[in-house]
């Protein structure tokens, strides 16, 4: 009878849905033929300044913006109009020939395209807020002369043979109606691209959504997603503005920037990749190196539960889970933690179970033997003392999978 059943299930489950743990979860993610591409622009070098506690030496930026490349961001942004240093590194870093443009960000101001013109940047942005609160407590001007700022602003760099991208920002707060006037009027004097921000991180999903497509309905020019992550939905709306027609996300190491942040190059990377199939050619095995790199220059610790980088993003504790783990990580891990540069390790403790108790035995060379490992898994309990030891899996113990008696055998001859 089990037999049959069995051969059934194989019969009328498709090999591709066997092999592919996956296959229909993307299913309900439905992809399209040809995804399109999503890029990237990080910011870790002017957003990701903006952290408190966050100042990188001249040679950290230039350290970070080859590594950026080499992971194969589309765009790496920075802010030469800050001080002497950061005006340094952005020259010298322009002077590398790296494969991203490099683009220079300063505010809608003629002095600070200047500034980016003395670095020899080919890629300047500038922003400026449009929102009534930006314009009557931020900047005192009017929506008039708003206006005229970030038309003679556009001009100003394209009469000088810069490309430009323009940021309305708090565009998200700002009257639909004067957004629409300010992205028609830049568009009109030849900017390259429009960025759209959430600059307080107030939108939800379905709102950036409409933002961005009430612009896109509108205007031929590409569409940049700047996000902030005040209240935790910085990447989903970063992923709604590209439904809604973005095509670039902004994005910094870790999520560092202003206040909460904004989306994580490796949470944005790996979503792209895996769930939104866009078609990107990105290093993700650099991932972790990414983030201990950003770690040991500002003392900024990724929390533990930080999604593909956080130490506990491949640690697996309870029973049910390291029974399933031991035999197929797939079963608990949508994405391999190799593929992102990260580690799989188990805990054992009070939660580990038989299985885990069993796997713990064998690792320390004792006998496999069921009560042996149900006395181990009680006695773990009885201590009282929660999780009591980690341990990563290198090549060797990970490919020791629990109950393989094929590999035990040949363990026990090789000894
Ligand atoms: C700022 C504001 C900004 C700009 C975003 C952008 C925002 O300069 O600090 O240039 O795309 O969040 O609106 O970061
Ligand atoms: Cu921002």
């Amino acid at each position: 009878m089990l037999v049959r059943i069995y051969l059934y299930s194989i019969i009328i489950t498709p090999k591709f849905a066997m092999n592919d743990p996956n296959h229909y979860a993307n299913m309900y993610n439905a992809n399209e033929k040809n995804p399109k591409k999503i890029r990237v622009l990080d910011s870790t070098l002017r957003e990701g300044e903006q952290h408190p506690g966050v100042s990188f030496t001249i040679k950290q930026r230039i350290q970070i913006a080859w590594m950026l490349d080499y992971f194969g961001v589309d765009q790496i942004e920075i802010s030469p109009v800050v001080s002497k240093d950061h005006f340094e590194a952005t020259k010298t870093i322009i002077k590398q020939g790296l494969k991203a443009d490099i683009v220079s960000h300063g505010r809608a101001l003629k002095e600070d395209i200047d500034i980016s013109l003395k670095c020899d940047a080919k890629w300047t942005a500038a922003y400026l807020g449009i929102s009534d609160i930006h314009l009557k407590d931020k900047l005192r001007i009017t929506r008039e002369e708003a206006l005229k700022r970030a038309v003679e602003t556009v001009e100003y760099a394209k009469s000088h043979g810069l490309k430009i991208r323009f940021t309305v920002e708090d565009g998200s707060r700002a009257e639909p109606k004067f957004l629409l006037e300010v992205c028609k009027a830049i568009e009109d004097a030849g900017v390259d691209r429009i960025s759209l921000p959430d600059t307080v991180g107030i939108m939800r999903p379905i709102g950036m959504y409409n933002f961005v497509q009430s612009v896109r309905k509108e205007i031929n020019v590409p569409l940049d997603a700047h996000v902030h992550n005040d209240i935790g939905l910085a990447l989903a709306n970063a992923f709604a503005a590209c439904d809604g027609g973005a095509d670039q996300i902004h994005t910094t190491i870790d999520g560092i920037g202003e206040r909460t942040g904004i989306p994580a190059l490796a949470e944005t990377a790996v979503a792209l990749t895996y769930l939104y199939k866009s078609p990107n050619d990105f290093r993700l095995d650099m991932l972790m190196d990414l983030s201990r790199l950003i770690e040991q220059y500002t003392s900024i610790k990724p929390y533990d539960s930080k999604p593909i980088v956080g130490s506990t993003a491949y640690k697996h504790k309870a029973g049910t889970h390291l029974a399933a783990i031991l035999r197929n990580p797939a079963a608990y891990e949508p994405i391999p933690p190799r593929v992102v540069g990260n580690r799989r390790r188990i805990v054992f403790g009070e939660l580990a179970g038989k299985t885990g108790a069993a796997y713990l035995m064998s690792l320390l060379g004792l006998k496999e033997d069921e009560n042996g490992a149900k006395e181990v898994a009680a006695g773990l309990k009885n201590l009282r003392m929660g999780d009591l030891i980690e341990i990563p899996l290198e090549d060797r113990l990970e490919r020791k999978i629990i109950n393989d008696k094929k590999d035990i055998k040949e363990r026990k001859k090789n000894d």
